[in-house]
């Protein structure tokens, strides 16, 4: 499987548990970075999730910058050349979720110049980074997850996060699909009577109804590429953001073929 990855460049002041690794940190940039099978969405991104009780790494690139994201994809990413020494990673410290939440971030195309690490309680560890970036337009989970800490000041308190950085944050029309309108996600949410991030089966509903029918029917509505086709800009758009080293390329080993390895 390839996915785009993101980097999600942290913004100062950092997380208190960054800034103790400050010293091997030496002013090199730290990213969260997210996998993500949507780099044409990338303009809608309002913040960024990390699950708040999963364990992430920061380790060190050959470029000298820091990535975050779980040790697993740390793991593989140190076999596809992102490291010094083919297989091997040099933790600088290990954090959990809930460490991060709240960090700013600047992150690629977005049209907020910063946004916040929130958590996301249906995040996969085995999945991707198990940092993943928020498109509510157009993601169905995102627009639950962002909607249950807007709609729960008792859930922002639990995790320390601040109006400031949930208000202020709405969908924003990226990409508009017939029958369904520019704000997708928003649409099959409330079609589909969604609660809350934890109404999995609903979800899945919500997810297959939007996927394939905005890869084929969707348009963008802004960005260089707007007017265009979303399966004809999403190499271009991945490529844009390769080529600004804003995002790379990453590779997730089959799940199957993980297990008979053991
Ligand atoms: C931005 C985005 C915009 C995404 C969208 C989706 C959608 P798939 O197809 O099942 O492989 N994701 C990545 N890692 C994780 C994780 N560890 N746990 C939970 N979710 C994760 O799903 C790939 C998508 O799942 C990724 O693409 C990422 O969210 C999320 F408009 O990134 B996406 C209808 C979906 N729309």
């Amino acid at each position: 499987q390839e996915y785009t990855l993101v980097k999600m460049r942290v913004v100062q002041p950092y997380p208190e548990k960054l800034k103790f690794a400050k010293k091997s940190l030496k002013n090199k940039p730290v990213f969260l970075v997210a996998a993500t099978l949507r780099p044409e969405t990338m303009y809608g991104q309002t913040n960024c999730w990390v699950h708040p009780d999963l364990e992430y790494v920061a380790f060190k690139l050959n470029d000298e910058s820091i990535f975050v994201c779980s040790e697993r994809a740390a793991k593989n990413m140190s076999y596809q050349g992102f490291t010094a020494k083919n297989g091997e990673f040099e933790i600088i410290t290990k954090l959990k979720g809930q460490d991060i939440l709240g960090a700013k971030l600047n992150a690629p195309l977005s049209f907020n110049d910063i946004i916040y690490t929130l958590p996301m309680l249906s995040i996969k560890p085995d999945k991707g980074t198990g940092v993943v970036t928020s498109v509510p337009s157009d993601s169905p989970d995102d627009y639950a997850a962002l909607t249950d800490l807007k709609k729960k000041p008792a859930f922002r308190e639990k995790y320390n996060i601040t109006d400031e950085m949930v208000l202020p944050f709405e969908p924003i029309p990226i990409i508009e699909i017939p029958d369904f309108g520019n704000l997708c996600a928003v649409t099959v949410y409330d079609e589909l009577k969604i609660q809350s991030q934890n109404d999995k089966e609903k979800l899945q509903i919500a997810k297959e109804k939007v996927y394939l029918k905005a890869f084929y029917e969707g348009i963008l509505i802004v960005g260089e590429f707007k007017g265009q086709k979303v399966q004809d800009v999403k190499k271009a758009l991945q490529k844009k953001l390769t080529d600004s080293k804003e995002a790379v390329i990453y590779y997730e080993p089959e799940k199957t073929i993980m297990s008979r390895s053991g």
